[in-house]
Order: C-alpha cells, then structure tokens, then sequence
C-alpha cells in the first residue's frame, strides 16, 4: 500500500504561477500578499528576479479561467494559484461570474493535469471579502499552503510511478 501526502518542507523545485483578478483588487491585492508571504516562508524565491514565482493580473475572476490555461500549458509551473473576489451585492450576473470561474478554472486543471487553486472568494459584501483577506485571517495566506501541498503531492506520485 502506498500513501501520497504532500508536503510544505521541500519547495525548491517548484515553479508556481499566481494569477490575479484586478476587480475589487483591494481584496485580491491583499489576497496576493497573505500568498507571497506564505510562499516566501516556505522557501520559495518571491523576489523581482525570481525563476520559480510568477504573478500574472487579469481583469476579473471571468478572465482566471483562459489565462490559467495558457500558463498551465507553458509546462513551466507545477502549481498554479488563482486570486479574485466575487461580491454579490457588486454585481448582478455574480452568479455567472462564479458558475464560469469555477467551472473553468476546475476544468483547466483536469485537462492540464496541473493542479490549480481555487482562490476566488465569493462574498455576499465587501465587509466580508476583506475580512478573509487580512482584516480577520487572510485567506491568501492558506492557498499558498495548498499550492505548495499540491504541487508536492502530485511530484509524490509522479516518483511513485
Ligand atoms: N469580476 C470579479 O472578479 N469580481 C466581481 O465582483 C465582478 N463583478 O462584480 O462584476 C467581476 N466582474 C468582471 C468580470 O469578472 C469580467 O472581468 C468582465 O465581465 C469582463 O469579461
């Protein structure tokens, strides 16, 4: 019997890109901060010049889905990490918003075989969304941990086969 787990010690082989929505981006900015500095942490390079980290900001949570793909098809990261936030009381097509986010930033990560983290908050207001991105925990900060979890956990497999 084998058991897979990932885990949080050995980041320095993975590449990671995050891909951020710049509506409501003082939720996402704060969203983008909690991840780096839990990545950073964990040992991987965040800095300007870095070969394992890149960030890439999109329009909205809509736009997550084909930006994603494109990098998950470069081959170039292990993990990627997506950052929006959704607010009801913003938008009256926001369950469109989330429906086509999240369908497609699953299905990304199906066809790609690289795992994606679904980092879109979806919030009925404002008041909520920044309470998960800092102002009560910052959420951020638990989606770089999974990321680094994935991207470990699928390596852990990979040797195994
Ligand atoms: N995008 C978001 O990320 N969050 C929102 O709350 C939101 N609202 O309220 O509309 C939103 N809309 C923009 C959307 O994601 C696209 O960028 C836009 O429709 C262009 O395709």
């Amino acid at each position: 019997m084998a058991t897979f787990e990932g885990r949080f010690t050995d980041a320095s082989g993975l590449r990671i890109a995050v891909v951020v929505a710049r509506f409501n981006d003082l939720v996402t900015g704060k969203l983008l901060s909690g991840c780096l500095d839990c990545l950073a942490r964990h040992g991987i390079d965040t800095s300007s010049s870095s070969s394992q980290l890149d960030v890439a900001w999109v329009p909205g949570s809509f736009e997550l889905p084909i930006v994603t793909q494109q990098l998950a098809r470069s081959g170039r990261y292990e993990v990627l990490i997506t950052l929006g936030a959704v607010i009801r009381g913003d938008t009256p097509h926001f369950d469109v918003v989330v429906a086509e986010s999240s369908k497609g930033i699953a299905s990304v990560s199906r066809e790609t075989g690289v795992p994606v983290i679904f980092g879109v908050l979806t919030t009925d207001t404002m008041q909520q969304a920044l309470e998960r991105a800092g102002i009560k925990s910052n959420l951020g900060w638990s989606y770089g941990l999974q990321a680094l979890e994935m991207g470990s956990l699928m390596a852990a497999i990979a040797r195994a086969d």
